[in-house]
């Protein structure tokens, strides 16, 4: 409490200031939870209020606003949608998203009664949060939303969950004495840049320049320090190649003669070659986790390794270490490049060369699919004109499955003003997430790159992207089936599925052009490969939620993970 400073305020007049103090411009939801808060923000606040049309969705699009732009997203849903709310949560919990998810919830006075629609909703959100709290009392409004922002946004950034009394969160409505104060430190992420120590910087550098054969696994750390350019900038200073995880693959552009693609399961042939020929791995903002490593197999657990992470816990997780970093990526790597002796270099001449070899064969080996003329089209094909078509600033978002696989190994991005976002596993997030990292940045193009069965998850959301001209492009990799799956039902089948089994993953042949159309977006077919470039432009020109549909071979399979 801040004597002196009190006035009284009912609930939802705090709420609505503290966001707006915070920076909040849109949170994502399903009425009917916090009605009087809207009322507050309608009266007190330009925040826009998007409803969705489902709660995992709305979760997912307050996930994209906050990678997009780093501020925390906020979402929102009453008791009974709660854990669909939670289950949304999941994918920003796995790639360290800054959500703020806020619930209706029970009240004392009731609850244990078999009330409607009540269950305990708490525990659910427990393994998909950093911080899981009620408000219970109004007073703490001020207190609470203050350790959300700052909970999300520190250290390593992640979902929070505040549960509102009453199943609606009627306390919004009670009064009393507070003080709607923000701290605007914790409105973005980062909000600290730890130091790391300079005998651990020292360390690790020395161990760079040493190795003959070194090269950087840049994660997901690195796009959140906005690290990017300090990155490349050592990377080049000390001649050492980049492979990035799926989460990071924005860390440096993948023309640049420096990167080898994104290493691990859902990975670019060139990457884990690299890596597993390295002499020493180096690790920043990375989890080393099971898709970064290909199951610690890329590289080899042994390897020699050094870390650099602002979460102490992550260091040394899967890889034992020879240095470790604990700090700010961008500091660590300012700090490094600062003293890095280029001359170290030269001895890395041979590698280099190696690095390029590895480069050419992998676009030599793929140059026949990325340019593939095929009817229907391929996906590689997909990929390759979105490398060469994006416009310089886009945000890329990617679902997951076949379209990770196919954009995580074969996009490239041209420049490090380019953003690329991934779903962390779950089918269906690309979509939503996309109109969200448009409601964020609407002054960026925002474009998507779907499979068709991630599509018809959150399919509805065309409406909402309409209703509010959130003017995201989304591209339908459609095959007409979930063609991923086909690999896994051949080995069910022991070699072959019979044709009945694919009925287990294949759907009708839907137009989602016409659909879009007939919501009120923009919608383009695309069944020629030569009419992917325009289609692109005319959907970024329209400045209109557009849907383009790109008709695909429903046999092409994307490249397995070599080791
Ligand atoms: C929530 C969730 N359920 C199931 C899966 C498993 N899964 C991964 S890819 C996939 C099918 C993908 O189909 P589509 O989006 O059409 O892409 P395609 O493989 O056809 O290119 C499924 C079911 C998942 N990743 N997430
Ligand atoms: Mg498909």
């Amino acid at each position: 409490m801040m004597p002196g400073h009190n006035r009284k305020m009912t609930g939802a007049e705090c709420l609505a200031d503290m966001l707006a103090g915070y920076g909040v411009t849109h949170v994502f939801m399903v009425p009917a939870v916090l009605r009087r808060t809207f009322a507050e923000m309608e009266r007190r606040t330009r925040i826009a209020r998007v409803h969705c049309h489902g709660e995992k969705s709305a979760a997912y699009m307050a996930d994209g606003y906050a990678r997009a732009s780093g501020k925390p997203g906020v979402c929102m849903a009453q008791v009974i949608g709660a854990l669909n709310l939670a289950a949304g949560l999941r994918d920003g919990w796995l790639a360290h998203s800054p959500v703020i998810a806020m619930t209706g919830g029970r009240d004392p006075r009731t609850k244990f009664r078999k009330v409607y629609q009540e269950i305990d909703d708490v525990p659910a959100f427990e393994p998909v949060t950093k911080m899981n709290v009620t408000v219970d009392d109004v007073a703490r409004f001020p207190d609470m939303v203050r350790q959300a922002f700052r909970t999300a946004t520190t250290g390593t950034p992640g979902p929070v969950h505040l549960q509102f009394r009453g199943n609606e969160g009627q306390v919004d409505a009670e009064e009393a004495e507070m003080e709607p104060l923000v701290e605007a430190q914790f409105a973005r992420v980062p909000p600290f840049r730890p130091e790391p120590d300079a005998a651990s910087v020292k360390a690790a550098l020395e161990l760079l320049q040493k190795a003959q054969r070194p090269i950087v696994v840049a994660g997901g750390g690195v796009r959140a320090s906005g690290a990017r350019a300090e990155l490349v900038a050592l990377a080049e200073a000390l001649q050492i190649p980049v492979a990035t995880s799926l989460n990071g693959k924005d860390s440096i552009p993948g023309t640049h003669p420096l990167s080898v693609g994104v290493v691990g399961t859902y990975s670019r042939e060139s990457a884990n070659r690299a890596v597993n020929r390295a002499d020493l791995v180096c690790f920043i903002g990375s989890e080393t986790g099971g898709m970064t490593t290909h199951f610690w197999a890329v590289p080899a657990i042994g390897t020699p390794a050094i870390q650099i992470d602002i979460d102490p816990e992550a260091l040394g997780r899967n890889y034992p270490l020879q240095a470790s970093v604990l700090g700010d990526a961008k500091v660590a790597l300012s700090r490094m490049l600062a003293q890095a002796d280029k001359a170290s270099a030269k001895k890395r001449e041979a590698w280099m060369k190696e690095i390029s070899g590895l480069r050419n064969d992998w676009y030599a080996k793929y140059k026949a699919n990325l340019e593939s003329d095929a009817v229907p089209i391929h996906p590689a094909r997909m990929c390759h004109e979105l490398s060469l078509n994006m416009p310089d600033d886009a945000i890329v978002v990617v679902d997951t499955g076949h379209a990770g696989m196919w954009m995580g190994g074969m996009y490239d991005l041209r420049n490090v003003s380019q953003d690329y976002m991934r779903s962390a596993g779950h089918l269906g997030w690309a979509f939503p997430a996309g109109i969200g990292a448009k409601a964020a940045c609407p002054d960026r193009p925002v474009v998507v790159f779907t499979g068709d069965a991630g599509f018809w998850y959150h399919i509805g959301e065309i409406e909402t992207a309409v209703r509010w001209n959130i003017a995201s492009v989304t591209l339908v990799n459609n095959n007409s089936g979930g063609n991923q799956s086909k690999r896994g039902f051949d080995r069910a089948y022991g070699g072959e599925q019979t044709a009945q089994a694919r009925e287990l993953w294949t759907y009708r042949p839907v137009n989602f052009a016409r659909v879009a159309e007939e919501i009120g977006a923009l919608g383009i077919r695309v069944e020629k490969p030569g009419d992917l470039a325009p289609a692109l432009a005319r959907a970024l020109a329209s400045k209109r939620p557009a849907i383009i549909d790109v008709v695909t071979d429903i046999e092409a399979l994307a490249p397995t993970a070599v080791t």
